[in-house]
């Protein structure tokens, strides 16, 4: 069964190609349906395959083509026009793009004048000196695409943020040492805590941008320089591409508000802008009301708002907009009305529910754990090992005779510790929903966690039916990592997150944002889902060492991006009402 990733990915594709063809308009639509489609709560393709095409009605920019091509897709596992298109254009396109200015049109261009097909074609033509030769391109290019090549056959895969976020800190760090540098701050998806990071984007306001990119580009860490000019700068450092622009500081509002995105929030403004006869752009926004030529270049009417981002997003009547929230979900209507959630922070967070020690997989005692849980200034922690079961290495999981020495031993440490322990279980949930503990541990645990650690290949429909049926047991207080996915390695269960929100609303089980950056599971849209439908929600870290503990930090800013205000999260709670919740 497909799904909605794969859907998305068909569908990029389809944007791309035609794009390659010299298309125009279409591909943004296909673009658009294809971001709608990867985020939408149900999986699609279940429900199409059960009749219910009535989804493709709720999903934004799906319109009777693409909603036709959907359906063709779902019932015969392909989509003839992308059969001719590809046939067309046989191009490996998603590897080509990768190199830094190169786009889909470009790469059309280069298939059609020299055959490029691959990334080696395209090598060994440039090296040839073909591609200079190409209308439109020079020297110049060709070298770029030279030097850029190499990188991109090693970065095929996004980065998770957990790897790509303290590397953008130390860049901050770097800038903020620069004299000439008056303010700041990270753009792009960084700032936006998406999941996994192509490249990492930073924004400098000074009045001296040559000397800021001349500093940068020769920073101790930068391994390579990618490109580099008057007003910014692309480098290599290890494994990651990062892009510095550099702005006048009467412009860092809005090239703050533009390098921010997504793209989608950027277009939803822009027209929101347009509405209202203004124009916004990285320049500034800009009063053209009274503007006859509204084409007439970038900063042309009545400069309104530019220095700040602030200032951008009241320039059009609006509440300055989280940037978690940038993701044209419903957000700028949200700040139209006023009613833009009172986002969760770090500060709010009390405790933990879920880690491990060295009695399942962790790496120490369950007094360090503690410990470091009392230093985070908690005023409650969870223990949750593993329980033997499904999915678990046999010998790691603990047995339930294991599982009431455990409690035991949890309960000494907690008697002298200064902060409220619980003790708790990771239980496995298995095919069918169920976790198989005795009613005697079931009794003496505080907390149980369940999580799915096998058959995660199910289909969508018999996911989300066994994942409701774990929510339902009045033994569950949390749902664990309920897709298993891993970023980069494997998709995990793809389910119906308003039917489970619906679920655990009713019978009061929080579902997890796992923080480990390899899982981030729930993720933005799916908590954004949950939250909907009333569903409490736990942040957790799944630590198995105390320094994992501030995982925390990713959890946060994933729930974030799932709208969550501090009362949906268990975890912001007082011990008397945490108390109350697990009972
Ligand atoms: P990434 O790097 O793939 O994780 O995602 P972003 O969002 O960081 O994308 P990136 O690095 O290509 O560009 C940074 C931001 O700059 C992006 O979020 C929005 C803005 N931006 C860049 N190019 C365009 C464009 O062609 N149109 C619009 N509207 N915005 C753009
Ligand atoms: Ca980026
Ligand atoms: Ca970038
Ligand atoms: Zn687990």
């Amino acid at each position: 069964m497909a799904t909605n990733a794969e859907i998305a990915a068909r569908f990029e594709e389809f944007a791309d190609l035609l794009e390659a063809d010299d298309v125009e308009y279409k591909p943004r639509a296909y673009r658009r349906a294809a971001e709608n489609v990867r985020t939408h709560p149900s999986p699609i393709a279940d429900r199409v395959e059960a009749g219910d095409e009535a989804v493709l009605e709720e999903i934004d920019g799906v319109g009777d083509a693409i909603a036709s091509k959907i359906v063709e897709y779902v019932e015969t596992g392909g989509i003839d026009e992308l059969e001719e298109l590809r046939e067309n254009l046989p191009i490996d396109i998603a590897d080509i793009t990768r190199i830094e200015g190169v786009g889909p049109k470009t790469a059309g261009k280069l298939y059609r004048e020299l055959g490029v097909q691959t990334l080696d074609d395209l090598e060994a033509a440039a090296e040839a000196g073909e591609v200079q030769e190409v209308k439109g391109f020079g020297p110049k290019t060709e070298q770029n695409i030279l030097d850029n090549l190499e990188f991109a056959r090693t970065v095929g895969q996004r980065q998770l943020l957990g790897e790509a976020r303290p590397l953008a800190d130390d860049v901050l760090a770097f800038l903020e040492s620069i004299d000439a540098v008056q303010r700041c701050e990270v753009a792009g998806s960084i700032r936006r805590w998406r999941e996994t990071i192509g490249d990492v984007d930073v924004l400098a306001a000074t009045d001296a941008g040559e000397d800021v990119v001349e500093a940068f580009v020769a920073w101790d860490s930068v391994d390579d320089e990618i490109e580099s000019g008057p007003e910014k700068a692309s480098v290599r450092v290890g494994e990651s591409r990062v892009d510095l622009r550099v702005v006048v500081p009467g412009e860092f509002g809005s090239a703050l508000q533009y390098f921010t995105g997504s793209k989608d929030h950027n277009v939803a403004l822009r027209n929101y802008a347009i509405d209202r006869g203004m124009k916004l752009n990285e320049y500034g926004a800009f009063d053209v009301s009274d503007v006859e030529d509204e084409e007439a270049g970038q900063r042309v009417g009545e400069r309104v708002a530019g220095e700040t981002e602030e200032g951008m997003y009241e320039a059009l009547g609006l509440p300055w907009i989280p940037p978690e929230l940038r993701t044209d979900r419903g957000e700028i209507a949200a700040a139209e009305k006023g009613e833009l959630p009172d986002l969760i922070t770090r500060e709010d967070i009390r405790g933990d529910f879920h880690s491990h020690t060295e009695w399942s997989d962790g790496n120490t005692d369950i007094e360090a754990m503690v410990e470091a849980a009392a230093d985070m200034g908690y005023d409650y922690y969870g223990v949750a090992d593993h329980a033997e079961g499904p999915g678990i290495v046999g010998g790691m999981g603990l047995s339930d005779t294991e599982i009431l020495e455990q409690v035991e031993a949890i309960r000494e440490v907690g008697a002298a510790a200064d902060i409220a322990v619980f003790a708790g279980i990771e239980a496995n949930v298995d095919a069918d929903g169920e976790i198989g503990l005795s009613e005697e541990v079931i009794d003496a645990l505080d907390v149980i966690v369940a999580s799915t650690h096998s058959a995660l290949d199910q289909d969508a429909e018999t996911a989300t039916e066994r994942l409701v049926t774990a929510v339902e047991n009045p033994a569950i207080d949390i749902l664990g990592h309920p897709s298993g996915r891993l970023l980069n390695e494997r998709s995990g269960l793809e389910f119906d997150a308003t039917a489970l929100g619906k679920a655990a609303a009713e019978h009061g089980t929080a579902l997890e944002v796992n923080s480990n950056p390899r899982r981030l599971d729930l993720w933005g849209s799916a908590v954004q889902a949950a939250v909907e439908a009333g569903a409490p929600i736990s942040i957790n870290t799944d630590a198995h060492q105390p320094s994992t503990l501030e995982y925390m930090r990713w959890g946060v800013h994933t729930a974030r991006r799932g709208w969550a205000e501090p009362s949906d999260v268990i975890n912001t709670w007082d011990l008397e009402d945490v108390r109350e919740f697990l009972h």
